[in-house]
């Protein structure tokens, strides 16, 4: 008789530590380590039990107070937990007493994140980008790894006259980092230009950002029809992905996905990451994606300010899509459309306004673009792109010039004006 035996995966047991300041209040400490537990959830690890300690900051040599340590060490013990996980970036100082105090490895926020990040990466460059900030992660943080690449060092990397260990360390760490962030800048170059060959450098580009899992593939998968992966987790989507869009009065668009952000977001991600979200700076308007069910929602649109400040995004034009309105909204509507007047209310699961949406783009997308006639040489290049780009109206060939009648992006026509080429006003 075959026999079926079920393997049971064993989920390591974390415990989770925040430090709560004050004026902080409660609501915000407990969803900040609920957001912990759900980024350990995705690493496949399952947080048992956590503990606050009130302080006007982190201990800078313990993170907690050291009577505090012994209450965690106990915790732990009797949860059986595997691992304490900290939800603030650590010091390796830092990091080596609490490991010293618990008897248990500890990770922090940072890390963790970068885990995710290096788990999801799929393209060349998202593993470029994740493998550069972690070796900015581990840079400052030598102290505590330098017996770790001792080890992984073998022949390579001698030591230099008079260098201490830490020296050398950090001396190869910052050439991996140099040759690493020289790689990422070939390779996003490279991607460029793949992109410029497909045409669509005058492409209306509309931008997906927000907060992760606020439901931004499902709303590039329910305007486009096409299968982005989504998923009921952190960070599914790392690398760009764009689908052409159609738009019910005949214009067509390009709507790119991004990387889900997130409070205390390592800073090293977010500057590795600017070559993927420049398509966020070179886009028409950014889609700021909410899950406006969520309570916590508007520290999540803090904290994607706070990275679009960090990418000098912060005064590009916006409209807010408030999603999941299915699972209700935290707020009333009154009160959102009076902070948020560019805004829209959808749910991307159902479907619910998604064609009010790309009617509001469509509506952005005729302000930025010109009724015209060109004249253009027969043969020349801007033929083919002003077919691809711009509403075609009509076209009449004759001999050795194309007169096209179309709609056409401002930025497109500002090219062949200043290539000299002819120009008019459409008659209508
Ligand atoms: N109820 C409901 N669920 C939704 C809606 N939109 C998305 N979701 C769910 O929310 C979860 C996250 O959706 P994704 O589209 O993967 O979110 P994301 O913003 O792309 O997330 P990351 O790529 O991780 O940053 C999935 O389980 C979706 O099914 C909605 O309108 N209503
Ligand atoms: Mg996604």
């Amino acid at each position: 008789m075959t026999r079926l035996h079920t393997v049971r995966q064993s989920v390591p047991a974390v415990i989770g530590l925040a430090v709560q300041m004050p004026g902080q209040p409660d609501a915000e400490i407990e969803h900040s380590l609920t957001e912990l537990a759900e980024l350990l959830k995705t690493l496949g690890a399952r947080m048992v039990g956590s503990l606050i300690q009130k302080r006007s900051g982190p201990s800078r040599s313990n993170y907690f107070g050291t009577g505090k340590i012994e209450e965690v060490k106990l915790k732990a013990e009797e949860l059986g937990a595997k691992y304490i996980a900290v939800d603030d970036e650590l010091s390796a100082m830092q990091i080596k007493s609490l490991e010293a105090g618990t008897g248990l490895p500890v990770k922090d926020r940072t890390s963790i994140i970068l885990d995710i990040f290096a788990a999801h990466a799929s393209t060349r460059e998202g593993k470029l980008q994740v493998e550069l900030a972690m070796h900015q992660y581990q840079l400052p943080r030598l102290l505590r790894m330098w017996t770790h690449l001792e080890r992984q060092r073998g022949g390579i990397g001698l030591k230099g006259p008079g260098e201490t260990q830490l020296e050398t360390d950090r001396r190869i760490l910052n050439i991996k980092i140099k040759k690493l962030q020289e790689e990422l800048d070939r390779v996003s170059r490279a991607r460029e230009l793949q992109g410029r060959k497909r045409n669509d450098r005058f492409a209306p580009l509309f931008s997906l950002v927000g907060y992760t899992n606020a439901g931004k593939s499902t709303l590039l998968n329910a305007l486009s029809g096409s299968s982005v992966q989504m998923c009921n987790g952190l960070f599914t989507t790392l690398d760009p992905t764009a689908r052409r869009v159609e738009l019910p009065e005949g214009h067509w668009c390009i709507v790119s996905d991004t990387v889900g952000f997130i409070r205390k977001l390592p800073h090293g991600l977010v500057s590795a990451f600017k070559a993927t979200l420049e398509c966020v700076i070179q886009s028409e308007v950014m889609l700021i994606v909410c899950d406006v069910s969520d309570p916590q929602f508007r520290e999540h649109l803090a904290a994607v300010d706070e990275v679009l400040n960090q990418i000098g995004a912060s005064d590009h034009e916006r409209i807010y899509v408030f999603n999941k309105i299915d699972k209700g909204i935290s707020v009333s509507e009154e009160l959102l459309a009076a902070a948020y007047p560019d805004h829209i209310m959808i749910s991307a699961a159902e479907g619910t306004n998604v064609d009010r949406l790309k009617r509001m783009i469509e509506k952005i997308m005729r302000r930025n673009r010109r009724h015209v006639e060109i004249y253009l040489p027969v043969g020349s290049p801007y033929v083919g792109e002003a077919m691809t780009i711009g509403r075609i109206f009509s076209q009449e060939w004759g001999e050795g010039e194309v007169k096209i009648k179309a709609e056409l992006p401002v930025s497109f026509i500002k090219l062949l004006t200043d290539n000299n080429l002819k120009v008019e006003p459409m008659e209508r």
